[in-house]
């Protein structure tokens, strides 16, 4: 289509053009390349789901068909579809479908409660909504449910599952109805490539998740590159654990970079070794993608002695930082080569290479994996960092976006005026020319690769009536990384226990990886010298008496 999505920021003319005759960005739509691949790999098996085995041509065929149903039921192009299914075929076939049709996924997690899928449907006015009718025991169907009598926008429910209550659209009954050639599709208007595709999520450090629009060309060129650097070839097996939304399962390489291979995707309901590692023999996975918080998981599950785990060749492990330590025990317990990848919904993948010397592999977070990722470190001033000094990482490229969608405000203060992203995070340029993510200057928590807002959390705990004020800090943990701590000050003679706290926000519908999991009553708070909350020595505060608990060493 010619005109732009509204609250869309296109890439530049000029560094749009540079990036195609550069041939980075190929002009050909997701859905057209999915085409592609159906031609290419026919019978050979793409998707493998508990007993069921999906071939590429039977992914073409369902994918064509649901298009056809979406596009029966009024989707049109750029329509906007909240997306919180979990790691199921219907994600791919939807996905897929939604992209032929240029209606735009946006990509929540399964994690993700009222409060935050409200709020996705309401700012993107989503017309459908699809999820699983249960996961993990939780009733999708019932949330939203609740949440759409306030969202005139909402029109359609896509679930998937069996026994589905009245009143929704049955991702798997629609394949098994004949054709409604929808595919007279709303009036024959088709994407272009370099249109919006989809949102991905923002970690986020304001108070709500920002929408991150990734075009057909970007993601194409985030995804096939991934699958080089990361030597997919048509033999690999990569096993989903992850949730499949977030953009490291998804596209780094993730799915859409094993399917553009050939090679094969086996989706998982979670990483823990009872789930994954039955799954890792039985299919002969050689790749998959963790936080480091699932490594760990792995390393010390003694289940590794009971199943072969003999043909994974490649652990990708990124999201947040892996200790060297961690990083060292995986070739001799796992048999696997690490592989670390620093990487963000916004675009930017860094990566180890596998010929890399251990020391690179174990304490870097990779490089750059495009030749036109252009980085900028900055000190405080914004001045260029001395060579190998800390300093925020910025960042500009061919599948960086250039701005977060309707957000204006926050546009302004997230990327500077020619175009680099500013990360947030603080990284240092290592001797062998790799980054090592140092920290960050950004208000979040990084908890086990799932990012928490401060800002987001203090508005919920505000709203308690004992609560006077708050600060969220960020508390070590062996395990994740770092766990919410809540410092507040009570109101006068209010008492406030932690258990309180978090039944009270877990009624407000949050996702419960936010609720804070430590509470500090405190008198006053540690100030900056201009008189803001200093967190820093809270953060200090916090970790002193984890230390002097025995908790952390
Ligand atoms: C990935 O993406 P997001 O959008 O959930 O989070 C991005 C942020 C980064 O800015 C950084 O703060 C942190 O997560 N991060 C890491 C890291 N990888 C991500 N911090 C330290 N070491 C790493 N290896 O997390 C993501 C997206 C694609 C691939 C991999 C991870």
């Amino acid at each position: 289509m010619t005109e732009l999505l509204e609250g869309f920021i296109p890439y530049p003319a000029e560094a749009a053009d540079d990036y195609r005759r550069r041939g980075y960005w190929k002009g050909i739509t997701l859905g057209d390349h999915l085409d592609e691949w159906v031609k290419r790999y026919g019978e050979r098996i793409a998707v493998v789901t508990g007993e069921e085995r999906i071939s590429y041509r039977e992914l073409g065929a369902r994918v064509d068909h649901v298009a056809s149903h979406v596009a029966a039921l009024g989707i049109r192009p750029r329509d906007r579809v909240v997306m919180q299914l979990n790691n199921v075929p219907e994600f791919l076939y939807l996905s897929f479908a939604l992209f032929k049709i240029g209606a735009l996924p946006v990509m929540a997690l399964p994690a993700h409660r009222e409060t935050e899928i409200r709020y996705l449907i309401e700012f993107s006015a989503a017309v459908a909504y699809a999820a699983p009718l249960e996961f993990r025991g939780f009733n999708y169907v019932d949330m939203v449910r609740k949440i759409a009598p306030g969202t005139p926008s909402l029109k359609h429910l896509l679930i998937a599952g069996d026994k589905l209550p009245p009143g929704v659209h049955s991702i798997g009954n629609m394949l098994s109805q004949p054709d409604p050639r929808g595919a007279a599709l709303a009036g024959g208007q088709r994407p272009s490539s370099s249109d919006v595709a989809f949102f991905l999520l923002s970690g986020g450090t304001t108070g709500l998740p920002k929408l991150i629009p990734r075009t057909h060309d970007d993601y194409e060129y985030n995804f096939d590159l991934a699958a080089d650097v990361s030597g997919v070839s048509a033999d690999s097996v990569y096993l989903i654990a992850l949730p499949i939304s977030h953009n490291f399962p998804l596209g780094s390489p993730g799915a859409f970079g094993v399917l553009s291979r050939g090679a094969r995707v086996v989706l998982a309901a979670s990483p823990s070794p009872e789930t994954a590692f039955p799954v890792v023999e039985r299919e002969r996975v050689t790749m998959t993608a963790h936080v480091p918080a699932v490594t760990i998981q792995w390393l010390n599950s003694p289940l590794r002695e009971k199943y072969n785990l003999s043909w994974l060749r490649l652990l990708q492990v990124g999201g947040s930082r892996l200790s060297a330590e961690v990083a060292a025990r995986i070739k001799p317990l796992l048999g696997a080569t690490v592989q670390q990848v620093y990487g963000m919904a916004e675009g930017l993948l860094n990566f180890t290479h596998v010929n890399d010397p251990q020391e690179v592999l174990y304490n870097t977070q990779g490089r750059p994996m495009s030749p036109a990722d252009e980085i900028r470190i900055v000190d405080w001033n914004g001045n260029p960092a001395a060579p190998g000094e800390p300093g925020e990482l910025l960042t500009r490229g061919p599948y960086t976006i250039r701005g977060y969608y309707k957000a204006p405000e926050h546009n302004a203060k997230a990327f500077t005026e020619d175009g680099f992203y500013r990360t947030g995070d603080v990284v240092r340029v290592t001797a062998s020319g790799n980054l090592s993510v140092e920290g960050r200057v950004k208000d979040l928590i990084n908890r086990g690769g799932e990012k928490i807002s401060a800002e987001e959390v203090e508005n919920l705990v505000l709203r308690h009536p004992a609560v006077l004020n708050v600060a969220i800090v960020a508390m070590p943990d062996p395990l994740l990384g770092e766990k919410v701590c809540a410092y507040v000050i009570a109101r006068e003679q209010a008492i406030l226990s932690l258990e309180e706290l978090r039944q009270f926000m877990d009624a407000t519908g949050i996702s419960r990886f936010k609720l804070p999991e430590r509470l500090e009553l405190v008198e006053r708070f540690p100030l900056t010298t201009v008189g803001k909350i200093s967190k820093k020595d809270l953060r200090e505060d916090i970790a002193a008496k984890l230390r002097a608990e025995g908790k952390i060493s």
